[in-house]
């Protein structure tokens, strides 16, 4: 069975980390061949092309200490609008990035949609943190607080409206470097995390199945997929800015995403930090586009 639309939405936007490169994810994206991998799943694509960032200054916001805090929660908001947009349209929301502070963008727009939206968050961090928590001032590192509300009120009220998500709507799959402000919060908040040690221990088919289960459970009316390519080994994915070893393998990774596309309850995503910079030949977008054809359906028999 074809899925009906997708609407591919480029957002090549590198203000939420220090390392150059990741800006041009959507295009290594592109040439690894998203449209063509897609095409027969789909009964219509819409690639509407990358969102407007240009070259901006790198600016420090001397109260707060966050890197690029204006333009981000500048560029977020019209990302939030593009995703709205398109689920409006009845079309799913496939984004490509970018650093993973344009999940601020994405989630203003799908969550406007869902009265109870559920997030899978597949990454090697939490992405956690607060301005007084981060190790960094990067804002990439802190996205999921944003979203439940928790951090600068320039980016939680990115599309007009604060929280995005409950935090037990949340499920973290793949973490194993967590900051302390990122612990706390965790356990003050009751979010699920599925670390490296349960994915070791339990095996990645137990981790999807209770994963799945519990969104369920929880009556989620839509979940979010979002996909930190570091989540992966570097190994697999070394085209990230911020590799850590011991991660989730390729295959791991595509039975995770087969069995997201078997449980059907994913209604927007988005994949992120790919930096063909730092790639060895486009491996990393490659390994990206290729989840994607599991996540949508694709089928090896
Ligand atoms: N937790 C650290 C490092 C980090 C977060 N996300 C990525 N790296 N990709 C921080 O800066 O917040
Ligand atoms: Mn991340
Ligand atoms: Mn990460």
């Amino acid at each position: 069975m074809k899925r009906q639309k997708l609407s591919i939405i480029g957002m090549p936007m590198d203000l939420g980390q220090m390392r150059r490169g990741v800006d041009m994810g959507p295009s290594a994206i592109r040439y690894a061949g998203v449209n063509e991998r897609l095409k027969c799943l789909f009964e219509e694509i819409h690639d509407q092309g990358d969102i407007a960032i240009g070259r901006p200054e790198v600016q420090i916001d001397p109260k707060s200490n966050l890197r690029n805090l204006d333009l981000i929660a500048e560029k977020t908001e019209k990302l939030g609008e593009e995703v709205d947009k398109a689920i409006e349209s009845g079309s799913f929301p496939l984004v490509l990035g970018g650093d993973h502070s344009i999940a601020i963008g994405t989630l203003a727009g799908v969550s406007k949609h869902y009265k109870n939206l559920g997030v899978i968050w597949y990454d090697a961090h939490g992405d956690l943190n607060t301005a007084e928590t981060s190790p960094s001032g990067n804002i990439h590192g802190m996205p999921l607080a944003v979203s439940l509300g928790i951090g600068h009120p320039l980016l939680t009220n990115v599309g007009g409206y604060a929280p995005k998500v409950k935090p037990e709507n949340i499920v973290i799959i793949g973490a194993r470097s967590l900051d302390e402000g990122e612990r706390e919060l965790i356990k003050e908040k009751g979010i699920k995390v599925y670390t490296m040690h349960e994915i070791d221990r339990l095996g990645m088919t137990k981790v999807m199945e209770e994963s799945i289960t519990y969104l369920k459970e929880r009556n989620t009316d839509g979940v979010h997929l979002s996909l930190d390519l570091d989540g992966l080994d570097p190994h697999d994915a070394p085209g990230v800015g911020t590799p850590v070893i011991g991660g989730i393998s390729y295959r791991e990774s595509h039975l995770a995403m087969e069995m997201l596309a078997e449980s059907q309850i994913i209604t927007s995503a988005e994949f992120v930090e790919v930096n063909p910079i730092l790639d060895d030949k486009n491996k990393t977008a490659t390994v990206a586009v290729a989840l994607m054809g599991s996540l949508f359906g694709e089928k090896l028999l």
